[in-house]
C-alpha cells in the first residue's frame, strides 16, 4: 500500500501524486462515504489517500482516504441536495481580489471572509494589480488594508505583473496547503504562472471577464509549487465553499463583531434596531468598521445567502 495526495479531481478519475514527483492516475474502489453528507465526490483535492498500482507501474486505485483535517462544500447544483467537497486539508485560504478591472465588491469580500471563519480556516487577502492604480485606487486600497488589518486578516498588495510584493506572498504560502479564491479576471492564474513558470497555465483574456455568472461545474487543481507547498486554484468556483448559517449566527463570523456583541443588553441582539446595542454604539464611535458593519447588514437582509 503507498500513500500519496490528490492534486485533481474530475469525480471519477483522481490525479495522485506520489513522492516528490511521480503522478500517478487513480479510480476508486469500493465504497466511500463521508459522514454526514451526500457528495457527489468522495475524494477531493487535498486528500491523503491509500492506494495500490494495478500493474506494475500502471494506474492506481484508491482504497481509503485518511481522515480529513477540514474540508470545503459546495452545492452541486441550486436544486439539489448533494455537495461536492471542493477540497481537502486546506491550511490557509487567501482572497485575491482588485480596486479594478475588475472591482471586487466589498461584500464578496466579507462573505468570503465569514465563510473561512465558519470553516476556522486562516484567510488572507492579496490585492493585486497595484501597478495600474492611481492615487484614488492607492488610497481606496489603503483604505482596506487598514479596515481588514485591523480586524485581524492579513493584506498582501502586489502586482504579478510587475512582480512587487510576490515574494512576501510566496513566503506566507510556503509549504502549506493553500486555497487560493477570487473573482475571474484578478490574476490568480498569472500568479500561479509567476510562482512556477513550468506550469504555463491559460490565463483569461480582458475580454473574457465579462462572461461571469456562469455555471460551470469545473473542479479545482492543485499545484505543487516549486518552493514547498501547495496552491490550490478553483475557476468557476468563485468564493468558497457553502456554509448555513442562522441569522443568528452570522455576526459570530465577523470576529470584531462577535467581540464587542457581549456587551450588548440582549443577548439575543442582532444589532439592528434593538436598544442598549454595543455594536452599534461601536460603529458610531468608529471602532467597528462602516464598511463591515454595512456588508454584515446587507448579508443578513439577504435571503438568498446562498453563495457558490
Ligand atoms: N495590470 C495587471 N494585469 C494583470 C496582473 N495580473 C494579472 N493581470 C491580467 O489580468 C487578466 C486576468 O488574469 P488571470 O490570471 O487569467 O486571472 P484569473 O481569472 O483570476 O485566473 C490577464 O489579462 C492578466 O494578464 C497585474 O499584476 N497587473
Ligand atoms: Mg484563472
Ligand atoms: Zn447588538
Amino acid at each position: 500500500m503507498k500513500q500519496g495526495i490528490v492534486i485533481k479531481s474530475t469525480g471519477s478519475r483522481y490525479r495522485v501524486l506520489y513522492g516528490e514527483a511521480e503522478i500517478v492516475e487513480c479510480s476508486i474502489k469500493g465504497k466511500f462515504r463521508v459522514k454526514g453528507i451526500r457528495t457527489t465526490n468522495p475524494v477531493a483535492v487535498g486528500d491523503n489517500v491509500l492506494f495500490e498500482f494495478e500493474t506494475s507501474r500502471g494506474p492506481g486505485i484508491i482504497t481509503e482516504v485518511l481522515e480529513r483535517r477540514n474540508y470545503i462544500l459546495r452545492k452541486s447544483s441550486n436544486l439539489s441536495k448533494e455537495t461536492q467537497i471542493i477540497a481537502a486539508n486546506i491550511d490557509q485560504a487567501f482572497l485575491m481580489i482588485t480596486i479594478i478591472l475588475p472591482e471586487t465588491p466589498i461584500e464578496f469580500i466579507d462573505r468570503f471572509l465569514i465563510t473561512a471563519e465558519a470553516y476556522r480556516i486562516p484567510a488572507s487577502i492579496i490585492i493585486n494589480k497595484t501597478d495600474i492604480y492611481g492615487p484614488d485606487e492607492k488610497a481606496r486600497m489603503e483604505y482596506l488594508i487598514s479596515v481588514y488589518e485591523k480586524v485581524g486578516y492579513r493584506c498582501f498588495p502586489l502586482s504579478v505583473n510587475s512582480n512587487t510584493g510576490t515574494d512576501i506572498l510566496r513566503d506566507a504560502m510556503k509549504d502549506k496547503i493553500n486555497l487560493l479564491a477570487g473573482n475571474s479576471g484578478v490574476g490568480k492564474t498569472s500568479l500561479l504562472n509567476k510562482f512556477d513558470p513550468l506550469l504555463d497555465l491559460k490565463t483569461e483574456k480582458i475580454s473574457e471577464y465579462h462572461r461571469q455568472g456562469k455555471h460551470v461545474t469545473t473542479f479545482p487543481e492543485m499545484h505543487k509549487m516549486p518552493f514547498g507547498g501547495f496552491v490550490i486554484d478553483s475557476p468557476g468556483i468563485r468564493g468558497f465553499g457553502v456554509v448555513d448559517m442562522e441569522k443568528n449566527e452570522i455576526y459570530h463570523f465577523f470576529p470584531e463583531i462577535f467581540r464587542i456583541s457581549k456587551n450588548c443588553r440582549f443577548y439575543n441582539c442582532l444589532h439592528l434596531e434593538e436598544p442598549g446595542c454595543a455594536v452599534r454604539e461601536a460603529v458610531k464611535n468608529g471602532i467597528i468598521d462602516q464598511l463591515r458593519y454595512r456588508s454584515y447588514v446587507n448579508i443578513l437582509d439577504d435571503d438568498n445567502r446562498k453563495y457558490r
